[in-house]
């Protein structure tokens, strides 16, 4: 029975400190209020339904004598390279622990108790998934604060290539790009998509695909972008996993609320202005739909649509954060002094 109580304390502690890092990561690291007060509310838990236990275990407590300390300081396999990484290897700990203490307190035939912690368990692997989503959610939402977000048009570059024209957008410090090219064949798209994925991560750039899910998929990129006549975005959802950001058109506030309901990572608001460059484009939405996003849209959402560097701030002035002007950039002579100085006036807002 004394053994037994040893491995009770020992799992206590290690499910509650496992916790612990958790809620720290998800307090400081995400932000995220609700799982940091789930968690605490776990260890809490955890730590109560053993109580009047506790005194008998600290009594077996003898970690001068703990043969698995020795062990684990020699090992190296518990080293994380990654918040992500860091997470699981709690959750794990966690599980494992509760794990222990449910066959431990069966052994002492506290059936009940048993029980109790055979549910904390499913609890932790249930907040496992739930933590996962939110990390994915703050990794993408990572990826979309900036404020240009660029989008390749070959027919528009004076002759340039897309590769020309992204490492130019690169070298300015751009840190989303869209590949997007209507009238080009699959093959092409892809050899080019596959060069320009090693590009943006080499620049710890975002990459976003228009239209091609299966090319996105197949290049690793970062991200799709929809439009309101394409593939129900759950469907998209369903191919491209939780990890991958979905962006979507969108033209009204109630396209903008619809997005949100069925899990856009962030939406396109436009075309603010009119625009030559999209060929099924509908009218202008005016800057009366975009007010309405920054006011109402709690996710990212890029403006676009005819917006030049005479009339951004007319746009930042509503409320965009950040915009995407196609002609304006690749058409540019110089398309790093383009980005500097739009950058600057757009800092200055003068
Ligand atoms: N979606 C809405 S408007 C537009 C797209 C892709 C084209 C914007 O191009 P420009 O040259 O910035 O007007
Ligand atoms: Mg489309």
């Amino acid at each position: 029975m004394d053994k037994l109580y040893r491995i009770i304390d020992a799992n206590v502690n290690r499910a509650a400190e496992g916790l612990r890092v958790l809620e720290d990561l998800a307090r400081f690291g995400l932000n995220e209020k609700s799982m940091s007060a789930k968690l605490k509310v776990l260890r809490h838990d955890i730590r109560k339904g053993l109580m009047e236990e506790l005194p008998a275990c600290l009594e077996q407590r003898d970690s001068k004598n703990d043969v698995g300390h020795a062990v684990s300081k020699e090992l190296r396999v518990d080293e994380k390279g990654s918040m992500i990484e860091l997470v699981t290897a709690n959750f794990k700990r966690l599980q494992e622990a509760l794990r222990s203490i449910e066959e431990t307190l069966k052994l002492m035939n506290r059936r009940e108790l048993s029980k109790k912690y055979e549910a904390y368990r499913f609890e932790a692997y249930n907040l496992e998934k739930e933590y996962f989503l939110l990390n994915c959610r703050y990794s993408k939402m990572k990826k979309l604060d900036t404020d240009l977000y660029c989008i390749t048009a070959e027919e528009f570059s004076k002759g340039r290539s897309n590769l020309e024209v992204v490492k130019a957008m690169l070298n300015a410090g751009i840190k989303v790009i869209q590949y997007r090219e209507k009238d080009k064949k699959q093959l092409a798209k892809y050899k080019e998509c596959v060069v320009l994925r090693e590009m943006t991560r080499a620049a710890g750039a975002a990459f976003i695909i228009n239209d091609d899910i299966h090319i996105a998929m197949l290049v690793d990129a970062d991200g799709v972008h929809i439009g309101q006549d394409d593939l129900p975005i759950e469907k998209v959802r369903e191919l491209v996993g939780d990890k991958m950001i979905i962006g979507l058109s969108t033209h009204s506030p109630e396209q903008a609320q619809d997005a949100l309901k069925r899990g856009a990572d962030y939406i396109g608001v436009g075309p603010i202005f009119k625009t030559n460059t999209k060929k099924d484009v509908c009218d202008p939405v005016g800057l009366e739909y975009l007010e309405y996003a920054a006011k109402n849209v709690p996710i990212p959402f890029v403006a676009i649509g005819g917006i030049k560097e005479h009339n951004m701030l007319e746009v930042s002035a509503r409320g965009a954060k950040c915009m995407a002007m196609v002609t304006e950039i690749v058409g540019a002579e110089d398309i790093e002094g383009k980005i500097a100085s739009i950058r600057k006036k757009l800092r200055n807002k003068e």
